[in-house]
């Protein structure tokens, strides 16, 4: 009989997946990665969505609709039955073991918000399971929306209409929760099957940055093991100019490395202890290639916390924020504020004006997580 997991039954987080399946993405995987070290064979084809996730954002004029049903009429909540009837409690004696090893590219997540487009948004993504290079040394087998972690950022303003459908390509169900949605969850969160779509509406009705992640049972592991993101919403009368970023904070809990992949180890996810935690999906990232503003500049960091269970208490090392936005932007602000914590599940917007040239680090100041990646650069250029 198909179960949860639970914190008694200690197991990693391919495991929970049946042996054909997880045959079928590590197959995949090797297809995605591009070359085998230690086998020294190189894989010639390549996912475009390998790389670099493929937003497939559009902005379209279309006139603002209630929300709508998806095609399917069964509806399952984000706990249903389905969501873990692909899933086995049994335990797999390997995840990743009896592959190939995999590197793929490393690329830098742009943490730039996307500008505003010319109106609404048609959005239409893609779950997709692949290997992702978090690092110099490693590579996580991730499930995720449109291929990287975190998923695509999206920006649109308050009162603008988001369409949104999530069409799953791979075995397991998955779902998709925006935060900036006011919406019937039952309806418009459900879990869809593999080779169905989901289709909703939603105007966002308050500025902020906003968490989306997939709500498939268990929350935990989809969050867990990469499918999430963020949205900013921007208030229709514009914030003072400033260079715009999104961090999207979470952690990372991993298996030891087989054949050159880590997969996500739920066990660890429920135990809370990560390995990494860090901004916009690689541990680390803007220490080596950091974000970069000139004096004068103001800066407005949107700060997502997408966890699944640590807080992100922001700070930047040498500035201090001459605006937080405790609720939705322009309102709320307070001044002078050195850290302020980002709960599970939020964001906040921060700014600051950088009126002083050098290197800043921003940091969560919960020292353990910082160091454990989720530190950054910010480059004030005189
Ligand atoms: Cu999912």
């Amino acid at each position: 009989m198909t179960k949860l997991p639970s914190p008694d039954t200690p197991q990693r987080l391919s495991d929970l997946i049946e042996p054909t399946t997880r045959r079928r993405f590590l197959a995949n995987a090797s297809v995605l990665s591009l070359a085998i070290p230690g086998v020294g064979a190189a894989i010639a084809a390549c996912s475009p969505g390998a790389e670099k996730s493929t937003d497939s954002t559009t902005a379209s004029q279309a006139p603002a609709t209630a929300a709508q049903g998806a095609a399917s009429p069964i509806l399952h909540n984000p706990d249903s039955r389905l969501d873990t009837s692909l899933m086995k409690g049994g335990h797999p004696s390997s995840s990743a073991a009896g592959t190939t090893p995999a590197t793929t590219t490393y690329h830098r997540f742009d943490p730039t918000l996307p500008p505003l487009g010319s109106g609404n948004l048609k959005l239409h993504w893609r779950t997709k399971q692949l290997p992702i290079r978090i690092s110099d040394t490693e590579v996580v087998a991730a499930w995720t929306f449109e291929g990287d972690i975190p998923g695509p950022l999206v920006h649109c303003r308050v009162g603008d209409t988001v369409e949104f459908t999530l069409t799953n390509d791979v075995d397991i169900p998955h779902s998709m929760d925006f935060h900036a949605a006011q919406i019937d969850p039952k309806q418009a969160f459900r879990s869809v099957p593999k080779g169905e779509s989901v289709t909703y509406t939603f105007k966002p009705k308050w500025a902020g940055a906003f968490m989306y992640h997939c709500g498939t049972s268990p929350v935990l592991m989809h969050i867990g093991s990469g499918m999430f993101g963020a949205i900013v919403v921007s208030p229709r009368e514009p914030l003072p100019a400033a260079k715009e970023f999104v961090l999207v904070q979470s952690e990372y809990y991993l298996a030891d490395a087989a054949n050159g992949l880590r997969a996500f180890d739920y066990n660890k996810m429920l135990s809370t202890l990560p390995d990494y935690a860090m901004f916009n999906g690689r541990p680390n990232q803007y220490m080596k290639d950091p974000i970069k503003v000139k004096v004068g500049d103001r800066v407005r960091f949107w700060v997502v916390n997408a966890g699944p269970t640590h807080p992100c208490n922001f700070h930047v090392v040498g500035e201090q924020f001459d605006t937080v936005y405790l609720g939705s932007p322009p309102g709320s602000a307070i001044r002078g504020v050195q850290t302020w914590d980002v709960a599970p599940g939020g964001g906040m917007c921060f700014e600051l004006l950088c009126d002083v040239p050098g290197e800043f680090p921003f940091v969560n100041h919960g020292f353990g997580h910082g160091q454990k990646g989720g530190i950054g650069i910010l480059v004030v250029e005189g």
